[in-house]
């Protein structure tokens, strides 16, 4: 009949969509819930095709989970604040605001285009008043709770953005990711969460997790959990001090030669004589310059430091270690100070061999090792009553020995410091906190919450906040004695926002609270988290926090003690081999694709081209690719008119009948274990099959059962199209219908025996679908005959699928 019109058709339908209840949920639906979120985005403008690839995976769940009878929550909102919009006000004097609502239209425009799914109504934002309030008030929960503190501290400081910046956003040549300039560090008196606090948990929490392993060991080595010792030394000529170490090696405390303190270290002016002061204040001043990254891991970083003049002496053994000061030892490390095993440790050995001091071995080296510093595994010598001991066997003694001597104790450190909140920035959600002159600093009360920027401030270039410069902000009445309070004028990281979002996606209309428990019981956890790996360490993280916080606080249910069940991290999309970015001006915008092809070919696409936690490389040829899947599509819509609805049962001896079940099959593991690309060609495939089948002339009712089924299996994939057609063909709504589900029977007596031999020898036999891939099969196979491979080397594995797989082993 009609030709193929996605645009038109699309359209059509988005705004039956955008009208209709169909993915508004209740928290009192009856059904299984089911709670599928992908990350809120930042909104940059009209979608790129990183949101589209995110959109696409979560909307394809959203609706394969509701075929399958949940109920799915499925909300989005803005992860509203942030620096691009006041830079943007900067640059131009168009408030943050105007241009950040302008940015959401076009994302909000971009999403529903695509055809995604969302219970609209639940919409947030992070500077809605509303959401302001909530998150300010949460803030006062944990500043109640001891959960808050202020303090001084060393920050990244970016002249370019002029502001605070978290590790992470310095690059590994120590400049910012945003500016390029080279950051410094300076001293501010900051906002922190005590996140520290549950390093141990969100450590030990990690286990329970669906989530990638590469993500999980991401959160692991970033909280860095070491297992050790605090040793404490006398220092001679210093009466009644002592220098604090952390080694996670007190093992090796007879090979100490030296020891060093960072130029942070709060006593290194004490433990420097006063015929080297000078030396050491030169030294200083050379540090500053170096970023901690530099220090650390420089070229040259363990050949610097200088000799203070004093000696530590060893608790065990007596010996005067000189002490020097040098920056490979960082300050906020452990003690920031540590005792020096040349024959031990790569950075120890290097210095030494600069300032010609001794090393001492302390574990016996194997027999042919040639290095100079030995890391491994072996017995203790020179190591008086530790000779003779394993490693571990000798840390445990050492440590009972120095508890005795009063001089150490076993201890624990982390990486993970506490996290730092305060931006010195407009565009973010104030700190609801006061200083008094007489009162200290005072909580802002509740009822006076939210507490919001005014608009009617300067934006210029200074690089301070312009809350600073708003004396109608800053100056107001103490709540508790009723004198002048200034205001805090630091607003809060933005993702403070984004480490609660999910809680309030639960219950948003609420007005008195920021969300309720029992909805919260309702729907979390996340059950499908989707978002990309760049929030793998931070975002995650301080999610995970806040929810235990929470629990803990009595907020949310004290069983809720991680937010995401499910994690997946999608891949990243590039271009000519780097990240595909607005700022690098490299954006093929998916508005081209839905004025042309269509959103349903785009999605189609995006699933198709390649297993979705992988990375993918836009080329030349990606055009074709987008092409080849619209006409697929054009293909089904064709095959639409020439397959005839026919009310009937399908005929189960049809050979297509048969086909129909296996790419059910098919298509559904691919969706379960998230590899769409093998779905869409099972999809591809039956279209094939139903195709030849027609011209052969098979059993009319079983072509459209095949059909129907087909609409059914690309109804989450390319929406609009399966509604479209199943709607002309059975006046139903296609994502009201079940989800297909293969005809066991006729799976089970299509099986065919596999024979697995070992060196052509039969010592098994599977049973398997005959159209089963050999990525699939070889591991069940090695599986069923593991006793003939264990402790021998496949060499080689000949397959003649679905008869015969044969291990060549020697
Ligand atoms: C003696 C020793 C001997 C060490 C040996 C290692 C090997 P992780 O695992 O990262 O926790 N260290 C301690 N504090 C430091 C600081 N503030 N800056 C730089 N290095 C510091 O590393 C702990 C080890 O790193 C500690 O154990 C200490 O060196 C060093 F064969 O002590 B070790
Ligand atoms: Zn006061």
């Amino acid at each position: 009949s009609d030709r193929y019109d996605p645009p038109a058709i699309e359209t059509a339908w988005q705004a039956r969509w955008s009208q209709g209840e169909a993915y508004h949920v209740s928290n009192d639906d009856p059904r299984p819930k089911s709670y599928v979120l992908c990350m809120y985005p930042y909104p940059s403008g009209p979608a790129h095709q990183g949101h589209v690839r995110n959109y696409t995976f979560g909307d394809l769940n959203v609706r394969y989970r509701t075929m399958n009878g949940d109920a799915v929550l499925s909300p989005i909102g803005f992860d509203s604040f942030g620096l691009p919009a006041e830079n943007a006000a900067i640059k131009t004097g168009v408030h943050p605001r105007i241009f950040t609502e302008e940015r959401m239209a076009e994302l909000k425009a971009s999403l529903s285009r695509l055809g995604a799914a969302y219970d609209w109504r639940r919409e947030i934002y992070s500077h809605d008043p509303s959401y302001i309030r909530w998150s300010q008030y949460l803030f006062l929960q944990f500043y109640r709770a001891g959960l808050v503190y202020r303090g001084d501290a060393p920050v990244n400081w970016c002249p370019g953005c002029q502001t605070v910046l978290a590790n992470e956003q310095v690059l590994a040549d120590g400049t910012c990711e945003r500016s390029g300039d080279l950051v410094v560090r300076r001293e501010l008196t900051q906002w922190f969460f005590k996140i520290t606090q549950y390093a141990d948990e969100l450590l030990d929490g990690l286990e329970e997790l669906e989530w990638p392993q590469r993500v999980k060991t991401m959160q692991r080595n970033w909280i860095g959990r070491s297992v050790g010792a605090e040793v404490s030394f006398e220092v001679g000529g210093l009466d009644g001090y002592r220098l604090k170490v952390f080694t996670t090696r007190p093992d090796t405390i007879f090979g100490a030669t030296f020891a060093v303190v960072a130029p942070e270290h709060p006593d290194l002016s004490r433990l420097t004589i006063d015929d080297h002061k000078d030396l050491v204040a030169t030294f200083l001043e050379e540090v500053s310059t170096r970023s901690e990254l530099e220090r650390m891991a420089g070229e040259d970083a363990s050949k610097r430091g200088v000799f203070l003049g004093t000696y530590a002496i060893n608790p065990v053994s007596g010996e005067r270690l000189p002490i020097y000061v040098a920056d490979y030892v960082l300050g906020h490390y452990g003690t920031g100070a540590i005792m020096a095993v040349p024959g031990e440790d790569d950075r120890d050995y290097a210095f030494a061999q600069n300032f010609g001091l001794p090393a001492v071995e302390t574990v016996q080296r194997p027999e042919g090792f040639e290095g100079h510093v030995y890391t491994g595994q072996g017995v203790k010598v020179n190591s008086d009553f530790l000779d003779g001991l394993t490693i571990d066997e000798a840390k445990a003694k050492i440590i009972q020995r120095l508890e005795e001597l009063g001089a150490g104790e076993g201890s624990v450190k982390y990486r993970l410091r506490d996290w730092l909140v305060s931006r010195q920035r407009f565009w973010g959600c104030p700190i609801p906190i006061l200083y008094c002159d007489s009162c200290g600093t005072v909580p802002v009360p509740e009822d006076q919450l939210p507490v919001l920027a005014p608009d009617d401030v300067e934006f210029r270039p200074t690089g301070e906040s312009p809350l600073l410069h708003s004396d109608a902000f800053r100056f107001t009445t103490c709540p508790k004695c009723g004198g002048l309070a200034t205001r805090e004028t630091d607003t809060m990281d933005t993702f403070v926002d984004s480490s609660w979002y999910y809680l309030r996606f639960c219950d948003p209309f609420s007005e008195d609270r920021p969300f309720d428990a029992a909805a919260v019981e309702d729907w979390m956890p996340v059950d499908q988290y989707i978002g990309g790996v760049e929030h793998a360490i931070l975002h995650l993280l301080y999610a995970r926090f806040f929810t235990r916080a929470l629990s803990d606080l009595g907020l949310i249910p004290s069983t809720l003690r991680e937010p995401f069940k499910r994690l997946f991290t999608q891949g990243m999309i590039r271009l000519g081999g780097s990240k595909m970015s607005k700022s690098k001006g490299n954006l093929v915008t998916p508005q081209r694709y839905f004025d042309t092809v269509g959103a349903d070919s785009l999605r189609l696409f995006h699933l198709f081209v390649g297993p979705p936690a992988d990375d993918f490389d836009w080329t030349d040829q990606t055009d074709e690719m987008i092409e080849g899947c619209h006409r697929f599509l054009q293909r089904v819509w064709a095959l639409a008119d020439r397959i005839a609805v026919v009310e009937g049962e399908p005929d189960r001896d049809e050979p297509i009948y048969l086909t129909i079940s296996q790419l059910i099959a098919r298509a559904t593991d691919g969706i379960e274990r998230w590899a769409y690309n093998t779905s869409v060609a099972a999809l591809m495939e039956l279209i094939n099959g139903l195709s030849k089948a027609e011209v052969d002339g098979a059993d009319p009712a079983t072509l459209d059962y095949g059909f129907r089924t087909m609409l059914e299996l690309l109804a989450p994939m390319a929406p609009h199209i399966a509604s479209e057609l199943y709607e002309r063909r059975y006046h139903r709504d296609v994502h009201a219908q079940p989800w297909p589900k293969p005809d066991h029977a006729v799976l089970a007596s299509a099986m065919v025996t596999l024979v697995i031999q070992v060196n052509g020898k039969t010592r098994g036999t599977l049973s398997i679908d005959p159209g089963a891939t050999e990525e699939v099969v070889r591991p069940i196979a090695e599986a069923e005959i593991a006793s003939y491979l264990t402790g021998v080397e496949v060499r080689r594995v000949i397959t003649k699928l679905p008869r015969v797989i044969n291990f060549v082993v020697g």
